[in-house]
This record gives structure tokens, sequence and C-alpha cells, in this order.
């Protein structure tokens, strides 16, 4: 089939989706053991003809999770924004990889104006900041604790690993970053996870008593990692603090605004991320808040030596025009790389940085208006406050694992659970911009009468 046919199929296959989920915005999930035998996904030795193949593939598409909807509020991504998914589908026809300006052209420039854009709405100088994207925020942080263990340790990308460095970072923190402490040789055991406070922000008294102790045991403190937008609580470290020590200590820090540190775009939130100029790393994820489709992970540093020490290499066969600030592959971990920033480029360019703002402003409104239902209604448990796109809470004194498990399982609602401290409870954020209070409302409507009619029978 040639590219023009494929297209068609395409935009036909999307467009009958799309009108499928309206009506079914969550689908039954095929239990594992019978994945195989429902959908003949096994590849074989002898092609197929179309009239095979599309039944196949329309099998595939519609039996796939519905992270689009409205129903969605399972992870920390979701919706679908039109002028965003342009510019994404856009990026896959062109098939650009971005190392280079000599294939990448034009699209080097978006990604240089939003690193920009980015890099001085946290207060750095963007004259002599730099940033690039990854594949997700595992991948961005693991970037940040490369140039960390790289200024403490200039050695180890040529000796490997010198020193005993420790990181720290607050349970609450995302689990890459004990991940990313294996993968750049520092090793999981010298990770220091610091107590969270009642509202799960990392204890700053804490975090000097440990590094204090590590520097009298004779370790060389590293990074520490402080996060905007926790996992479970979306929570807000308090930056200003632990930039301040960081500073004290001489330790890179590094800031996880993967979930949150989009609130920067916003007049009304952005005071959570005050101190963040203090950073000598920054992440955040457009696929998070930004209603961009996955991925989209920036990372920003006003060391933009300290990105070329890190990840540069020569390579004449790749880099045969430009300068180097044109050729982000020096800055990168990858090679080929696709266009992660067109996507958001199309939304922001369309509905500027205010509309940005607005979107950002929408999402901690809609997770109000849910905590407030919460607090109003005696059937529930709230277990977050304050601003926050996370609503955490129980109803009925119901197992939270119960109630999520069972309603992906009907094919109801997506929605997950957290944990803080001992207590665990159903997790719902609020992600999607595109949804509204009335989609709260169904949200609660729909998960109460499943309850009533699948969990509380006698
Ligand atoms: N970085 C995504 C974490 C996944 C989740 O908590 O939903």
């Amino acid at each position: 089939m040639n590219v023009e046919k494929n297209l068609d199929l395409f935009v036909q296959l999307s467009k009958e989706l799309i009108l499928d989920e309206e009506k079914n915005p969550v689908v039954r999930p095929i239990p594992i053991e019978n994945l195989f035998e429902e959908i003949d996904i096994k590849l074989n030795e002898d092609g197929i003809s179309d009239e095979e193949f599309i039944p196949i593939l329309r099998k595939l598409i519609f039996n796939t999770p519905r992270t689009a909807t409205k129903m969605f509020f399972n992870q920390l991504f979701g919706g679908r924004n039109g002028r965003s998914m342009l510019g994404e589908l856009l990026s896959v026809v062109l098939n650009n990889s971005m190392y280079t300006y000599k294939v990448g052209g034009p699209q080097i420039g978006v990604e240089k104006e939003i690193i920009s854009k980015i890099s001085s709405f946290i207060g750095l100088n963007p004259e002599t900041s730099e940033g690039t994207l990854a594949p997700g925020g595992s991948m961005t942080n693991l970037m940040g604790l490369i140039m960390a263990r790289d200024q403490k340790d200039p050695d180890a990308k040529w000796e490997g690993v010198s020193k005993k460095m420790t990181v720290y970072t607050s349970e609450e923190s995302h689990y890459s970053l004990p991940k990313n402490m294996a993968f750049a040789g520092l090793g999981r055991n010298y990770i220091r996870t610091i107590e969270a406070d009642d509202y799960g922000r990392m204890s700053v008294e804490a975090l000097e008593a440990a590094i204090v102790q590590d520097i009298k045991d004779g370790f060389t403190p590293c990074m520490v990692n402080a996060t905007a937008g926790t996992t479970v609580l979306a929570a807000f470290d308090p930056l200003k603090e632990i930039g301040y020590l960081c500073k004290k200590y001489d330790i890179w820090f590094h800031v996880d605004g993967a979930y949150c540190g989009s609130v920067l775009f916003s007049e009304k939130y952005k005071h959570h991320i005050d101190g963040c100029e203090m950073a000598d790393s920054f992440t955040l994820n457009a696929h998070k808040m930004l209603a961009t489709p996955l991925a989209c992970s920036i990372i920003v540093t006003p060391h933009k030596d300290c990105l070329y020490e890190s990840f540069s290499n020569k390579a004449s066969y790749l880099y045969q025009t430009a300068e180097d600030d044109y050729n982000p592959g020096k800055i990168s971990m990858q090679c080929g790389r696709r266009n992660d920033t067109l996507k958001f480029w199309t939304l922001w360019k369309s509905i500027g940085t205010k509309g940005i703002g607005q979107i950002v402003d929408h999402e901690f409104e809609l997770a109000q208006y849910g905590r407030d239902y919460v607090a109003d209604n005696p059937n529930y448990t709230l277990y977050n406050s304050g601003d926050s796109i996370a609503i955490c809470f129980n109803y009925k004194g119901i197992d939270p694992k119960v109630i999520c498990n069972s309603l992906y399982e009907h094919g109801e609602i997506m929605v997950g659970y957290g944990k803080f401290r001992e207590q665990e409870f159903i997790r719902l954020v609020t992600v999607n911009s595109g949804n509204q209070k009335e989609d709260l409302d169904r949200f609660f409507n729909r998960m109460e009468s499943f309850v009533e009619e699948h969990l509380l029978v006698q």
C-alpha cells in the first residue's frame, strides 16, 4: 500500500476510534491469557492481504486502553489536543532526526526557541543556558545526574567513578532516581532518602543533617534532587531552601519538575517553584500537564558547558555542517532522536504563553473542584489539600485497590491508587486539560453507582 492510501486509512481508523471513544471511553481489558488468541498479533513468514490486515489492525486499536478519553485518570498524562496532535503527526511524516541542522533544519530552531523560553521563564540567562530533550522524565533526570557526577568527579567519564558520591532525594520522589544511580555508576546504595513532611515535601532539616553526616563520614555529596510535583501527592519541595543548602555545601541542585514543573507558565501557581532559578538542572514534561502527546521531556541547565562536557563526542560522519549550537546531537544522550518539540510548538504558537498558562490554571481548578466534592461528602475521606493537581481519597472505607481494579476490569473508569506513608488511597489526577467540572461529576457519579452495584451488594 502506498503512503497516500495509508494516510487515508489512518484518517478513517482514527475517526472511527474517536467516535467510538465517545460512546465507550474505557475498553474492557482482554485477559492476558487470552490476548494472543483474541487478536492475531503473531508475526508470520508470509504477509497478508489488506482485506485480512485491516480488520486485525482495527481490532488491535479498538482494544487498546483509551488514554485520551474523559474517563482516563490513571497516570500522569491524558487527553487529546488537536493542535499538539497535529504537530506530532507531522513529525512522523517529516521523520527528521534531531542531531544536526543538516537533517533537522528549522526544527532545530523550534527546539532552541522552546528551550530558550523555558530557561528564561525559570530565571536562567538564555544566552548561557542550554537544554535538550530525552524520551521521558527518567531520562532527563538521568542527564541531570550525569552532569552532577561529572562535575564532582571529572575523571569519572574516562576512568569510571572513583569517589563515593551521595545523592539526596525525598522519600516521595520518582522511582527513576535509584535506577539512575545504578545507570550512572554511582550505586543505588548511595542514594539518601530524605523524609517528607505531612504534605509530602522534602524536609530541609533532615536533608542538611544527612549531608553533614555524609561529609563527616568521608562521602562526597554530589546532587540533591528536589521534586516539583511528587508522583503521588503532586507536592512541591521547598526549592528555595534546598537551593540555598546546595550552594552552602557546593552540591549540584537538580529540580525534577517532570510532573508539575509546568507551573512555570502560570502567573497564579508559579510561586510553587520559587527558587528554581538556583537550579543547576531543571526538567519538565510537556506531555504531563501541557496537553502534548507523549513524550516531550525537556531538561535545561544554566551550565551549557556541562552539557557538552558530559554528552558530546566527535563523529565526523555526522557533524558536517553548522556550528555546535545548531547540532544538538552534541548535547544529547541519543544519536537518532525523534522530534519531540514540534507538537509542543504547534500548540504553544497557536494559543500563546497565556494559553499554556490557562491550561495549567484549569488543571489546578479542576483538582480543587474534585477535592471540594470529596471534602463535602461524608462517604469520602480526603488525604491531600493545598495546591495540587491530585485528588487523593477513599470512598466508604473500601480498599482503593478493589475499587480501581474492579472499575478497570469492568471497563468503566481508569483510575489508580497511591500511597502516602502507610495510607493507601485512590489517586485521581487532573492532567487532562480537556476535562471540565461535569466530567469530574461524571467520574464520581459513575464510581459511586458502580460501587453500590458491584462492591456493596450483599
Ligand atoms: N512518571 C510517571 C509516573 C507514573 C504514575 O505515577 O502515574
